[in-house]
């Protein structure tokens, strides 16, 4: 019998962690994740994969860590010796970055090294193959578009310029050791898994509060913001992907088309049946929203960002001659799946305070 290849996944109760995990169960591996001590659950998405731990082999095993732990960090690597380390876990909220940029640095940049460093010193150079979560927002103020592997970064927060160091580590680790480390620079995915912060699901979620009486308007940010939306599903596939490659290597994972936060929310709240009322734009002297009428979506200056991203498109062209990997679902039926599933949700909640 073959042995099972044995993957840890740092950030395995995030969005990708969770379709990540699923993916890799599904060919058989043994999976290892990291999850955070928390004072409530925070295991929600992969519930459906958890295993008792006192069954015969379980498949599926959570270790309590954190990326600003280095001792935890490499006795989890000792102990579980992984053929592929996916680097997902981050502070990764672009806009919570300009409020904890210290912390941000810490589980993004040196989390990223603390994990390099673990592989190094426990002689797994040779065995351990190491995915990074880099992002398009490396890319930052506009240079060029679309946006390639070969595009300068620009990066435009903190939790960019975390990332930044986390690209070129690894780039390092790999130039200098010898590693198996590769690069996927991913533009922004979605899906009914994605944390409620993010503008996606933030729409979608208020489009079904709002369809259920629950709420009534949406407070955003900058709506002009240009994003290349896919699938998050999808995406884990690419950095599978990119694992199986004889030769590490960085690689853009995009849709190769951008859509605004503005058609985003138009598509959102057509898809229940809405029209929308678009309002204010600025605040008065006393710091006050102008206007008091009932209205649906509302700009509240507090979501803008003190430098901003303004566009992103992606060109993977490398990825889809490389790895033969190319996204399904375009942006408008991820809307639309994602409208659907905060649908059933909000039919299902009890009550739900206003957002
Ligand atoms: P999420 O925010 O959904 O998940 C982040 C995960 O990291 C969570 O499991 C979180 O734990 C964990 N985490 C956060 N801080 C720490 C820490 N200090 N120690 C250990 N674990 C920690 O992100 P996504 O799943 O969307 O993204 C995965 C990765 O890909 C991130 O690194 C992100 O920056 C990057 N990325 C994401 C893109 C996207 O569009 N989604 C695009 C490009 C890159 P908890 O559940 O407890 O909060
Ligand atoms: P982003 O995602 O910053 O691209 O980072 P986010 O969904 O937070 O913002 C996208 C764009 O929408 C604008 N926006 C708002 N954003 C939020 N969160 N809330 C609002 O109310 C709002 N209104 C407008 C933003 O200004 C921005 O332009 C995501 C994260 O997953 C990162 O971890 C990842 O690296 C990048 O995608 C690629």
């Amino acid at each position: 019998m073959t042995e099972r290849k044995v993957a840890l996944i740092t950030g395995a109760t995030g969005q990708d962690g969770a379709y990540l995990a699923e993916l890799l169960l599904s060919k058989g591996y043994v999976v290892h994740g990291l999850k955070r001590r928390s004072s409530s659950f925070n295991t929600g998405r992969v519930e459906h994969l958890y295993q008792d731990p006192h069954e015969d082999d379980p498949r599926f095993i959570l270790h309590y860590g954190d990326m600003t732990d280095s001792t935890n960090l490499i006795r989890i690597v000792q102990q579980t010796r992984p053929d592929e380390i996916y680097n997902l876990a981050a502070q990764s909220h672009v806009q919570v970055s300009f409020e904890t940029p210290e912390y941000t640095a810490n589980a993004d940049a040196i989390g990223t090294l603390r994990l390099l460093e673990a592989i190094r010193l426990l002689d797994l150079t040779n065995k351990t193959r190491f995915y990074q979560a880099s992002t398009s927002e490396l890319y930052g103020l506009v240079q060029e578009v679309p946006q390639s592997e070969k595009t300068p970064f620009y990066p435009r927060s903190p939790y960019a310029a975390a990332k930044l160091y986390g690209y070129w580590i690894v780039v390092n680790y790999r130039e200098a050791y010898g590693m198996h480390a590769s690069n996927g620079i991913l533009f922004n995915h979605e899906s009914p898994l994605r944390g409620e912060t993010f503008v996606t699901r933030k729409i979608t979620r208020a489009v079904a509060a709002i369809r259920h009486d629950r709420q009534d308007r949406l407070y955003l940010g900058n709506l002009d913001a240009q994003r290349d939306w896919g699938h998050a599903r999808e995406y884990v596939r690419g950095m599978w992907l990119m694992m199986q490659q004889e030769k590490a290597d960085d690689y853009v994972l995009a849709t190769g088309e951008t859509t605004r936060v503005r058609q985003f929310v138009e598509w959102a709240f057509a898809d229940v049946g809405m029209d929308i009322e678009w309002r204010g734009t600025g605040v008065d002297e006393k710091g006050y929203l102008r206007g008091t009428d009932r209205c649906v979506v509302e700009v509240d200056p507090r979501y803008f960002r003190p430098t901003e991203v303004d566009l992103l498109l992606g060109d993977p062209t490398k990825a889809q001659t490389v790895l033969g990997w190319k996204h399904e679902t375009g942006v408008r039926e991820l809307v639309s799946e994602m409208v659907r599933e905060d649908m059933k949700l909000m039919a299902n909640a009890p009550v739900i305070a206003n957002a």
